[in-house]
């Protein structure tokens, strides 16, 4: 059972209540009359005043340093015009709104749909779809995804536009990306309207391929699902093992808090390991902060496809209500996600965020060769998880936390490819492939920023790049006389200029995050937590493209940046329509490089990927392709943290000579032998 105990307060990195943001919606239309709100989220407490809160935490005086909840809110008023302020949740009262000139905010969801019922009106979208070959009778049937416009030097920044991709289906149920049209409706939202349609020069009818969908009927008449697969179970019996005080959890010496905002989607705060009983400070706020999508086909308009979903469209504002036994198995636990609507409402998604254990295969095991005394011991993980879509593709955040001390954030790539229409004769290559017929997949990079604030037994940290490279010494000389010397090439990362760094496979590059100030007993190394990841393409539009203007912070596998409270967003804060002119965020933060991030409150930013090139195996509906990192303790724990988990079974040499009693067997009496008519005898699980 997970046990819920109902603080009276909020914590203060809670997101807002649905009266918190109630409360802010009525300061602002009071003020402003009415107005679409765009934005109501927590404004997170400064960190210096936080600090200072939880310093004081036992002082009489402490309730009056609690940091205020106060609201950010974006509102955008009649006319288009951008407001962006504070709203004090306590006195209703506005601490700032500020006119904003030139910046378009985030597209949320009711921005969204709204522009396929537009084009279905529109009497230009029309006569694309005639020439395209599809009747005006049959505008029903044209479905469009609309993408904000990225930026187009044709418009600039000052009206609000999303270009619509468009698409047909011949039928309801059949899925639209198989029949992509060839033409691009540009909306403005202020008008409402379509203001223009990017047209290519040379013309791409409707295909007219017979439709391949994933549908029950449709698989049905392909032949039908699989009969061969049996049910898998999982049960735990005595309930989970872990605990929600709020929106705090508490599993296996962890503990962290779980924010969820409209943008990053989930924050992980605060989280810190109960190291034998010295509960130690790892990472002040971890989340996932900013992607980007670039496309690599130069026909235009493709070049305004490179989606930021986190910046432009919002992994909260797209995330799923998740579903027991289907996105998670096992026993769940949820959290709620509330958000403002356009006209001043609540909307509530349910079971936003999903908490579970799964098993994790061995945590470790040793078998003594000698006499076939062994110890193996079982891990167990924990995932925190989100599934959001944005539009054709859909991305799991997975947060998942080891017995080890190891956090290791996975991604999910699936959902469906953003595709465009083909011609028979043509070819798709180098640009895209054809996945079916009529339809080609562009090539394109999926590149995620990852936000990591430490606090590496501490809030001051400093970053050393790990490369493992051969001694320098040659072959024959007195320091390296077989050649075999290999050793782990520290360099200090102690510029901002300087730690802008790229990955290195052939060196096994790392990056690790220490406090310099504490050394390792044994190792006499800094305690670390060091950051190991494998996927990590360099962005691949060239320098100075639009992309690579608007995108600073994919520019290089890491930056490290000193802490600023308002430094969240890693390609700026109102991210449609940036031309990249300059390049806002990270690119801003660093400026010249030469400031100091040496042994002072620091974040580092993390740009991984894959790079996509589209094959048939990823149509119509692409399975699953993981991606994951990993945040592991170096020279931080006296030694393996997790030999105090109890094994499934261990055996010493002298109970295995004896026979003695006392050997620890503690395997599940739910694993069973494949083949019971088998002959395979059961003689338990880890004796041969
Ligand atoms: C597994 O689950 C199914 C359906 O949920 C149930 O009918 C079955 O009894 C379960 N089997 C075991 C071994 O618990
Ligand atoms: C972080 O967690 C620790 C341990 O639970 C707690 O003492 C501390 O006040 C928390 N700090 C913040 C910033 O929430
Ligand atoms: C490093 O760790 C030590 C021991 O926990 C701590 O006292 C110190 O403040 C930390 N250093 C910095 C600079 O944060
Ligand atoms: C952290 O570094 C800052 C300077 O960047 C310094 O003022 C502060 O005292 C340091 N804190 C600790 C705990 O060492
Ligand atoms: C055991 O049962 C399975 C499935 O019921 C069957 O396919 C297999 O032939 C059987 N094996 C033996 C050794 O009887
Ligand atoms: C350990 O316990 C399991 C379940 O109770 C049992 O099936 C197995 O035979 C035992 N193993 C040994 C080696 O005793
Ligand atoms: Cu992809």
């Amino acid at each position: 059972m997970v046990s819920i105990i109902k603080s009276r307060l909020p914590h203060p990195l809670d997101p807002l209540s649905t009266d918190e943001i109630a409360i802010a919606i009525a300061a602002v239309r009071k003020h402003h009359g009415e107005c679409f709100f765009n934005v109501v989220s927590l404004h997170e407490p400064r960190k210096a005043e936080m600090l200072k809160w939880l310093e004081s935490a036992h002082s009489p005086a402490s309730e009056s340093l609690r940091p205020a909840r106060v609201a950010n809110v974006v509102v955008i008023i009649q006319g288009g015009k951008v407001y962006d302020g504070l709203v004090d949740i306590k006195s209703g009262i506005i601490i700032k709104l500020e006119l904003m000139e030139g910046v378009q905010p985030i597209l949320t969801m009711e921005d969204l749909q709204i522009v396929e019922h537009i084009c279905r009106t529109d009497p230009k979208v029309i006569e694309q779809c005639e020439i395209s070959g599809i009747p005006k009778s049959d505008m029903q049937k044209v479905y469009c995804d609309p993408w904000t416009i990225g930026y187009d030097e044709r418009y600039g920044n000052n009206v609000r536009l999303q270009q619509a991709l468009m698409y047909y289906r011949p039928d309801v149920d059949t899925c639209q990306y198989q029949y992509p049209l060839d033409f691009c409706p540009i909306y403005d939202a202020n008008k409402r309207a379509i203001i223009d349609i990017d047209v290519p020069k040379i013309r791409r009818p409707l295909s007219k391929a017979v439709p391949i969908d994933y549908t029950p009927k449709a698989v049905a008449m392909a032949g039908g699902y699989r009969t061969d697969l049996k049910p898998i179970n999982i049960t735990q019996p005595k309930g989970v093992s872990f605990k929600m005080d709020g929106r705090e959890l508490e599993w296996q010496n962890w503990k962290f808090h779980i924010g969820f905002n409209y943008r990053e989607g989930i924050v992980l705060n605060n989280i810190t390991y109960n190291d034998k009983g010295n509960r130690r400070p790892i990472f002040y706020r971890l989340s996932l902060a900013e992607m980007v999508v670039p496309y690599g086909n130069p026909e235009h308009p493709h070049q305004r496809k490179h989606a930021f979903d986190l910046g432009e469209y919002g992994a909260g504002y797209m995330t799923n209500s998740l579903s027991l036994g289907c996105d998670c198995k096992g026993s769940i636990y949820y959290l709620d996600a509330d958000f403002p609507t356009r006209d001043g409402s609540i909307r509530t998604i349910k079971n936003a965020i999903c908490i579970h254990e799964e098993d994790a295969g061995i945590l470790f095991k040793h078998t003594d060769f000698r006499d076939d005394s062994v110890i193996v011991t079982r891990a167990r993980k924990l995932i925190i998880q989100q599934i959001f879509t944005a539009a054709n593709y859909e991305y799991s955040c997975q947060w998942i936390f080891h017995q080890d001390g190891t956090i290791q954030p996975e991604i999910k790539l699936t959902g469906i490819l953003n595709t465009y229409a083909m011609n028979v004769d043509e070819d798709a290559g180098p640009w895209g492939t054809q996945v079916y017929p009529g339809v080609n997949a562009h090539n394109h990079q999926h590149l995620f920023c990852l936000r990591i604030d430490p606090m590496i037994d501490g809030h001051n940290n400093t970053v050393n790049m790990v490369d493992t490279v051969p001694s320098e010494a040659p072959v024959g000389s007195e320091d390296n006389f077989y050649g075999n010397a290999f050793y782990a090439k520290k360099t200090k990362l102690d510029t901002t200029g300087k730690a802008m760094t790229d990955y290195n496979g052939a060196t096994s590059r790392t990056w690790e995050i220490v406090n310099e100030s504490k050394l390792h007993p044994y190792s006499k190394k800094p305690v670390s937590y060091k950051l190991v990841s494998r996927e990590v393409p360099g962005l691949l539009p060239q320098k100075d493209s639009l992309v690579w203007k608007r995108a600073g912070f994919a520019r290089h596998a890491v930056h490290v940046t000193k802490y600023s409270d308002d430094q969240l967003w890693p390609a700026g804060c109102h991210v449609p329509q940036t031309s990249g002119e300059p390049s806002m965020g990270i690119p801003q933060w660093i400026g010249d490089g030469t400031e100091s991030v040496v042994d002072t409150d620091i974040v580092f930013w993390h740009t991984f990927g894959v790079t996509h090139i589209p094959a048939p195996e990823d149509f119509p509906i692409m399975p699953v392709e993981p991606i994951t990192l990993l945040l592991r303790p170096r020279n931080f724990f006296s030694n393996n943290p997790a030999m105090d988990v109890m094994p499934s079974y261990c055996s010493t040499p002298s109970q295995v000579a004896g026979k003695q009693d006392g050997i620890l067997n503690t395997t599940d009496k739910m694993s069973t032998l494949a083949f019971s008519n088998g002959t395979g005898s059961s003689s338990g699980c880890c004796k041969p």
